[in-house]
């Protein structure tokens, strides 16, 4: 069976979505970063990096959210939530996940962990600030994207990356303008994919409570 090593509404939620969404058997082992666990010698065996998530499959462990996602959806190609592989489609799910994982979540990284991006703890603020600003205005381009070719990232039918963009929604409810405040489009496709079982079902055993992209009682 596989495990996924990961933390409640971290970067480990997207493939927790995806591996209740494709049935697959797994275990999910929590690993409290709050308390440091990423840094045990035991993990670090399995990433280096000191990051959730790790998946173990097998022989195989996979670091990198995003990996673990394809990896998961190459696992079910009957699911659809890769189109197949050499089409317009395929490519478009690759440009998304990696816009998301690339370009996106790093913004995002610096505004929860401002203090890595600067030798002078002095700029922390301005490092936050700056990168909440960086991933409104990349939120405000996916959303004139769904806008006009939604309401998921690829058209009519949800895909690997559409999971992976509900997670990364979640991040924005911290910021001072929360994105499913503004964004109408991206808005919608959070509801669509927080109605999905699966998705309800992952966040359930994360203790992720409604609204799922909004602080309790905004
Ligand atoms: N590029 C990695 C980043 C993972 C990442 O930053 N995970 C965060 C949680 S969202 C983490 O493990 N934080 C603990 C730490 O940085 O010490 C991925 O996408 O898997």
């Amino acid at each position: 069976m596989m495990r996924l090593y990961g933390n409640y509404g971290t970067a480990s939620l997207a493939p927790h979505m995806l591996l209740e969404e494709l049935g697959l058997a797994y275990e999910f082992r929590r690993v409290d970063t709050e308390q440091g666990e990423q840094r045990s010698a035991e993990y670090l065996k399995l990433n280096p990096n000191g990051r959730v998530p790790t998946l173990v499959d097998g022989e195989a462990v996979l670091y990198e959210a995003a990996a673990i996602c394809l990896h998961l959806a190459d696992k079910c190609p009957e699911s659809g939530l890769l189109p197949a592989v050499g089409t317009t489609a395929r490519g478009q799910a690759y440009k998304w996940l990696i816009f998301l994982t690339n370009t996106l979540q790093p913004a995002l990284i610096a505004y929860f962990y401002p203090e890595r991006f600067s030798t002078d703890p002095a700029h922390a603020s301005a490092i936050k600030t700056q990168a909440e600003l960086t991933a409104l205005n990349l939120y405000r381009q996916v959303d004139a994207d769904l806008a006009q070719a939604g309401p998921y990232l690829l058209g009519e039918a949800p895909c690997v990356a559409d999971f992976y963009l509900l997670m990364l929604v979640r991040w924005g409810r911290w910021f001072a303008t929360p994105p499913v405040t503004v964004l109408p489009a991206v808005a919608r496709l959070v509801t669509l994919m927080s109605e999905r079982p699966a998705v309800r079902r992952s966040f359930e055993q994360e203790g992720i409570p409604a609204p799922y992209c909004l602080l309790p009682g905004a």
